[in-house]
């Protein structure tokens, strides 16, 4: 059925030439899982090798825009043979922690080019008090800066929701039929992935 919200009709992009990583909050899991599995789910469907999708978890989703930051020099730095490390952690720690879950040969010794996007996915469910919407905010304008200032796609997979339905119905849990968001921005990773190549 043809829907006026939504990214227009499917699209079609070769990802198989690319590396992303998905930073998750951990905070409402239930919703998340299902939004990084739609992220992971498209971003395989498009060709992404398993072995170039790296995926790193914070507790909550105040913590994405640091960690989408870090993530991205680390790669660089790495992909530049030059671990040197950065302000006491290194690459290859922050690619490789024990609190990540790292697809496939992230931990290798191969040579690894930086992220071509990252998607940032966290939950926000409206409380009685201000704290949603100044993480909201901060959060929201953090990845836009993280984005701008290296240049490299954010994908932004925050949901700021008013109710844990609205959440559940946006990662494709609710009775609604709404499809999973995570994997629009699994999607759009891939195209913004290809389109920034072709914009450098
Ligand atoms: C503290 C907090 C609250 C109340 N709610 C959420 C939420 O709905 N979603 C989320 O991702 N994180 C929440 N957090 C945690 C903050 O994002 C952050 O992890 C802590 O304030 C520590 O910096």
């Amino acid at each position: 059925m043809t829907t006026i919200k939504g990214p227009g009709a499917a699209q079609t992009h070769d990802g198989s030439g690319l590396r992303v990583a998905i930073v998750h909050a951990r905070w409402n899991t239930v919703i998340i899982e299902q939004l990084v599995s739609g992220a992971k789910k498209n971003l395989l469907a498009a060709g992404v090798l398993e072995e170039n999708i790296t995926v790193q978890t914070v507790p909550g989703s105040y913590e994405l825009p640091l960690a989408v930051q870090r993530l991205y020099t680390a790669s660089q730095l790495q992909a530049n043979s030059s671990v040197q490390g950065i302000q006491g952690i290194s690459a290859t720690d922050l690619l490789s922690s024990p609190t990540t879950e790292v697809s496939g040969a992230a931990n290798s010794t191969s040579p690894k080019k930086p992220f071509d996007a990252i998607i940032a996915i966290g939950v926000l469910i409206k409380g009685a008090t201000m704290h949603f919407e100044y993480i909201a905010d901060a959060v929201s304008h953090g990845l836009m800066r993280v984005q701008l200032d290296s240049g490299v796609p954010v994908i932004f997979g925050l949901l700021t929701v008013l109710t844990e339905e609205q959440g559940l119905e946006r990662a494709g849990l609710g009775n609604s039929g709404m499809h999973n968001h995570g994997e629009d921005w699994g999607s759009a990773a891939v195209e913004l992935g290809l389109k920034r190549r072709e914009w450098a």
